[in-house]
């Protein structure tokens, strides 16, 4: 499988109010710490690291029913829906670095602004499928894909903020991987939109080369179309990343969710990206922190094709 040697663009997306929790604005500035330019830079791209969005935080910007922030939430997604969508123009493979998964939504709906055909892989422990009518904790980081999916639109109430998009991707152009943590409304639109899902227990059944045959199968036997991966961190077992809001027991291994990430490299469709959920505010410890922040860098390197098994020699020449 070759892969276009294409230039990467680091986009920091410092922002939390798509839950309760400070601390996970401060997650770019974890990941970049951990080594992430100097690792990329060992591949063989040209990288351009965009800084951090400045997002704005509104004064007046009351709860729609049990959802906070959603006009802050909406704003910044807009925000980074251009930036994401510039990026891509501009011919770069676009790393979103989180902040909370609700900006998975700016990010997805950016991407889908120059590639409509796009297909999604959300690897996480929860859904994010939640409609503010369904949701149980009004978060929208818990509700990021019920605003990009065409079938649940009419389940999709008016929400202050969110004016400036419409749904845009197909619930078969969407897999997950590494669920172990859903809730009932959110197993009800999973089964009545038949998406296609691997469980952590789908994971133990199947084992993960499975289940990623079975992911490509699924979203590009008919053609071949470019990837978005969405990634929250908490796919792994709290015991590799401890540094974040919602840990739950039983994630995946540090080699599943490498091999997921060296599977995608190697399609050579993946076009943009987001890393989420790291907040260096809730380590235990420095050491927690730090392993959580380095394990989302490993996550970045592998899906941009930094490979366990060596490569061969490349020479830097702009021109071939
Ligand atoms: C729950 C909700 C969630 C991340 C928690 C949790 C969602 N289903 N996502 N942590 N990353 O609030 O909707
Ligand atoms: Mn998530
Ligand atoms: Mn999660
Ligand atoms: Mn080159």
């Amino acid at each position: 499988q070759k892969s276009r040697a294409h230039s990467v663009a680091i986009l920091g997306a410092p922002f939390s109010k798509g839950q309760k929790r400070r601390g996970v604005e401060h997650g770019p500035k974890a990941i970049r710490d951990a080594g992430l330019v100097e690792r990329l830079s060992n591949l063989d791209y040209p990288v351009h690291d965009f800084g951090d969005l400045k997002f704005q935080h509104l004064e007046k910007d009351e709860p729609f029913r049990h959802v906070p922030f959603p006009r802050t939430v909406g704003q910044a997604n807009k925000l980074l829906a251009s930036a994401v969508s510039r990026a891509i123009d501009a011919g770069h493979t676009s790393v979103m670095l989180g902040g909370d998964h609700s900006l998975a939504i700016g990010s997805v709906q950016g991407h889908a602004q120059q590639c409509p055909d796009l297909c999604l892989i959300w690897v996480d422990a929860h859904a994010d499928i939640n409609t503010p009518i369904t949701s149980p904790s009004g978060n929208l980081h818990g509700q990021s894909v019920a605003f990009m999916l065409k079938e649940l639109q009419d389940k999709m109430p008016d929400i202050p903020g969110f004016s400036w998009m419409k749904p845009f991707l197909s619930s078969r152009d969407l897999v997950y991987i590494g669920l172990r943590d859903v809730d009932p409304g959110e197993h009800i639109i999973l089964k009545n939109l038949g998406i296609q899902y691997f469980s952590m227990r789908d994971i133990d059944r199947m084992g993960i080369q499975r289940v990623m045959e079975v992911t490509f199968d699924h979203l590009l036997a008919r053609k071949q179309r470019p990837i978005h991966l969405s990634f929250d961190i908490d796919a792994f077992d709290p015991s590799l990343a401890p540094a974040t809001g919602t840990p739950v027991n039983g994630g995946l291994t540090y080699r599943e969710g490498i091999y997921i990430t060296e599977e995608i490299h190697n399609t050579g469709l993946l076009s943009a990206m987001d890393l989420v959920e790291v907040n260096p505010t809730l380590g235990a410890s420095r050491e927690a922190v730090e392993i959580t922040a380095s394990l989302a860098v490993d996550v970045i390197v592998s899906s941009l094709g930094q490979t366990r098994e060596g490569a061969p020699v490349t020479y830097q020449d702009e021109s071939a």
